[in-house]
């Protein structure tokens, strides 16, 4: 099998001083940082669908990509071609995972059973590239989101053929991940949501939804599969509402239809902006709930109103997501998945490599970063001392529940009015973070 990036080596840690754009200035990967070593804090994982499958297509023009290696056919015997190129990919890098659709790694068939029979041969060659490479698969999805078949969504089309062709797709995508030894399993609703409420029984699609998972559930214990699950929230697009369209809807979800046992959730920031929050916003959401498992690590443009899946190299973000990944004592299943794609007009192989390693070096001091505000113990101080008032007198007693609204109104006519106040200190905090920076 000829090389597919025969100019490029290993890409090595070369320091803060290197010149070499093709080397890691920040990412050391066994340098221990809080005791844990770089590899194991950021467990850096590559997309198939965007680093392998994107050509850079969009609403006005065609591919734009060079893939030296494609043929340009979504064939069997090119899916056999690729493979190999990703993970020629991942091994230069020094990516240790990576994440994948059932249709991104091999073709669909005539039919279902022919489809099935042709994921079988990739998987068998995936299986042996990991055994060869040390590579592990982060996760594993199906994509229920392409095809026409799905176009009134999957576990949420009004169709119940379409709901019942998606159970059976997740079916085999959920024994290709365990076959694989897949860390985790995610579900993004791709058109699980609705663009009319004219044409749509809501209630109806989200308890088909519920019903979905908890089948999916029963099918991974019959088959003994240990990987986590997450789901992946996002508002909008392709279509106008998706149900699970932020952590705290899907938070909700998972409580009211009973599966937050068996779920966790798989947080993308060009999504948490897209629903109007931060990324930092819906990662507390969900380490609030001990439901913080995964990250798509990505961003938005500020300009542009749709998931750009931009590679992240703003330090203040990665800054502000490895704060709270740290404080969640960092991830157990999951890791950084670069969901996302290099811009069409960065179209040459070289790009890829460019692209992953600005996403790595800047994750990279995110943690660095996180770890010595951490040290320093200001930030964590100033929210401590911030909540002091519960940690004695009434607010102990109100935490503790050993105070009712009696209780209350008889301290309140004590004490007259609130006279305790202090500062928020806004602007104080943000130039406190740029020191660190
Ligand atoms: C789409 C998206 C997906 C999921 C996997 O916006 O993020 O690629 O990550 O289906
Ligand atoms: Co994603």
């Amino acid at each position: 099998m000829p090389s597919a990036f025969p100019n490029i080596s290993k890409i090595q840690y070369e320091g803060h001083d290197s010149k070499n754009p093709l080397a890691f200035k920040h990412y050391n990967p066994e340098e221990l940082v809080e005791g844990k070593a770089m590899k194991d804090h950021l467990r850096f994982s590559v997309v198939y669908w965007h680093t392998m499958r994107g050509m850079g297509s969009d609403m006005f023009g065609v591919g734009t990509m060079q893939r030296p290696w494609e043929d340009g056919t979504n064939s069997l015997k090119m899916a056999l071609k690729r493979a190999p190129v990703l993970f020629e990919f991942c091994e230069k890098l020094g990516a240790p995972f990576y994440a994948f659709h059932d249709r991104d790694v091999a073709p669909e068939g005539g039919n279902l059973r022919e489809t099935n029979k042709n994921l079988d041969v990739v998987v068998k060659q995936l299986k042996k590239l990991q055994r060869d490479s040390g590579v592990r698969l982060l996760w594993g999805t199906a994509c229920l989101f392409v095809h026409p078949r799905f176009m009134h969504g999957a576990a949420t089309s009004c169709n119940a053929d379409a709901f019942a062709y998606a159970a059976a797709q997740v079916k085999k995508a959920l024994e290709a991940t365990h076959e694989l030894n897949g860390a985790g399993y995610v579900f993004w609703g791709g058109r699980e949501g609705y663009t009319t409420l004219l044409n749509t029984d809501l209630k109806r699609e989200m308890d088909h939804l519920g019903a979905f998972l908890h089948l999916a559930v029963d099918h991974k214990k019959k088959i003994g599969f240990k990987g986590q699950f997450y789901i992946e929230p996002k508002p909008k697009e392709p279509t106008k509402h998706q149900y699970d369209s932020d952590a705290a809807a899907c938070l909700n979800f998972l409580r009211e239809y009973g599966l937050l046992g068996d779920f966790k959730l798989n947080i993308e920031t060009n999504h948490a902006t897209l629903a109007g929050h931060t990324m930092q916003h819906e990662l507390e959401v969900a380490a609030a709930a001990k439901a913080l498992g995964s990250i798509d690590a990505n961003t938005g443009d500020l300009l542009l109103g749709w998931d750009t899946d931009q590679f992240p190299t703003d330090l203040y973000l990665t800054t502000q997501v490895m704060l709270t990944i740290l404080k969640m004592g960092g991830f157990a299943t999951g890791g950084t998945n670069f969901d996302a794609k290099v811009r069409r007009e960065s179209f040459e192989p070289i790009d890829l490599f460019y692209a992953h390693i600005a996403g790595m070096d800047t994750f990279a001091r995110g943690l660095k970063i996180a770890a010595t505000i951490r040290k320093d113990g200001r930030l964590e101080q100033f929210v401590r001392q911030r909540y002091s008032s519960w940690d004695s007198g009434i607010g102990e007693k109100i935490e503790k529940g050993k105070a009712g609204f009696k209780e209350l109104e008889a301290y309140a006519l004590k004490m007259g009015d609130v006279t305790t106040n202090a500062s928020g200190r806004q602007e104080f905090l943000e130039n406190l973070i740029n020191e660190f920076i």
